[in-house]
């Protein structure tokens, strides 16, 4: 018989992590869409996302935890608590990559999540409430844009609706995506969307360099910084490359770099300081052939900064700076994803600073330049991350590395603030 929190059962929790089990279960989530320079391409509910559900929902069984997913595919690993009625403490992250993702982004949120249900049994240690793990739906974004699907329809933020009919490059939306994903989980309970929750906790690797840079192990997050992302649309005309004049052309191409140029000046010109995070990462062209003027240029703009006066500040200049180097052109601005600064406080960053505290593990607060699923659940309830170091701060490449002790340590302060928040 289990028996219910005593204090000082945290530290039991937190002593039954297992290291080596825990980086096998990142060897064999890395095996799912692995890539030949030893990155992950796991994108949001194609057939290696469905493949890595499989193995979550079978190791789910052969521990006799429930599994369940919701209408937008989030897919929880409930453990049960002494009172099921209770709102149950809630921790992972995601399993999708980005096409030259690495091997822990997302994933180690999740592997973290179920090493701490894992030593929760190991160390025949029940909890008053239930502890489920979660991994959301899309929260990277690159196969169906935006990202940050499954957390923002969880916590009523955007409709699912309009997430089911988003297409990806081949025309494939997410409702078809999402049918034949469930399909791996044919025994999973389906759950209305929501639920009350308790308490968030997610790990993560930083994504930066800051605590390899200090010598420190944990991150305990104070907030993410806010975020805003757009399309912008250039329509010009085709021509012939080797007759038609520069004069008489709308190059739809030409005037696309010739805003990216402007809006990259104009943050240039205000943020000195290089706070300011602005990314131009895709860009479309057609026709896209070498004798061709392009008709049609498609970029996106994704820009970032801790204070949201800053930040919108920029965001209002960029149709007028478009408009401005449009050259003939149509252009078409639009913002289609906006998620303002976060702070982390209340019993879950206090049950993280104090499990960090009580682990003796070297540590520093710190903001997360990163977004991540724990944004959206902020709304919801008290939450919280854990940072765990990446080799140089490189992530979104398939460079990515962590180490195994720094990836134990985190699940530690994870389990251990885990255990005291399904006890409160
Ligand atoms: O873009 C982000 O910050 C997240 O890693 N998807
Ligand atoms: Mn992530
Ligand atoms: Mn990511």
């Amino acid at each position: 018989m289990s028996t219910v929190d005593r204090p000082g059962l945290s530290d039991s929790v937190a002593a039954a992590v297992d290291e080596s089990r825990l980086w096998a279960a990142h060897v064999a989530l890395a095996s799912i869409g692995g890539t030949p320079a030893g990155g992950v391409c796991r994108l949001a509910l194609s057939a290696e996302d469905a493949e890595a559900r499989r193995l979550l929902a079978a190791w789910a069984r052969e521990r006799q935890w429930s599994v369940a997913v919701d209408p937008i595919g989030n897919l929880f690993i409930r453990r049960e608590g002494q009172d099921p009625r209770l709102p149950p403490v809630v921790t992972g992250s995601h399993l999708d990559t980005q096409p030259t993702g690495g091997r822990f982004d997302g994933v180690y949120g999740v592997l973290a999540g179920i090493e701490v249900l894992r030593a929760l049994d190991d160390a025949r240690i029940g909890t008053q409430r239930a502890v489920e793990v979660v991994a959301w739906t899309n929260e990277e974004g690159c196969r169906f844009s935006p990202g940050m699907m499954g957390s923002e329809a969880f916590a009523g933020i955007r409709d699912v609706a309009t997430m089911l009919v988003v297409q990806d490059a081949n025309g494939v939306s997410v409702a078809e995506a999402l049918a034949s994903t469930l399909d791996a989980t044919p025994d999973a309970t389906r759950r209305p969307l929501g639920f009350p929750v308790h308490a968030y906790v997610e790990a993560h690797i930083e994504q930066g360099p800051e605590l390899e840079r200090t010598g420190n192990t944990i991150g305990v997050v104070t907030g993410i910084q806010g975020t805003c992302r757009l399309r912008v649309e250039v329509r010009g005309d085709e021509a012939h490359a080797g007759t038609s004049r520069r004069g008489q052309r709308r190059d739809a191409l030409l005037a696309a770099t010739r805003m990216i140029q402007a809006i990259e000046q104009h943050v240039e010109s205000c943020d000195p300081a290089d706070d300011v995070r602005l990314t131009f990462g895709m860009l479309k062209v057609k026709p896209n052939v070498p004798s061709v003027v392009a008709s049609w240029a498609y970029f996106s703009i994704d820009v970032r900064h801790a204070d949201d006066d800053v930040m919108l500040g920029l965001v209002a200049r960029i149709e007028p700076i478009c408009r401005e180097q449009a050259g003939g052109c149509d252009v078409k601005v639009t913002e289609i994803q906006r998620a303002l600064a976060t702070r982390f406080e209340g019993r879950a960053f206090d049950a993280v600073l104090a499990a960090t505290r009580s682990r003796g593990y070297r540590h520093i607060a710190m903001p997360s330049g990163a977004g991540h699923d724990a944004r959206q659940m902020a709304q919801l309830c008290p939450s919280a991350m854990v940072f765990v170091p990446c080799a140089g701060g490189v992530s979104h490449n398939e460079a990515e590395s962590a180490e195994p002790a720094d990836l134990a340590a985190g699940t530690r302060v994870l389990a251990h603030a885990v255990h005291e928040l399904a006890n409160t």
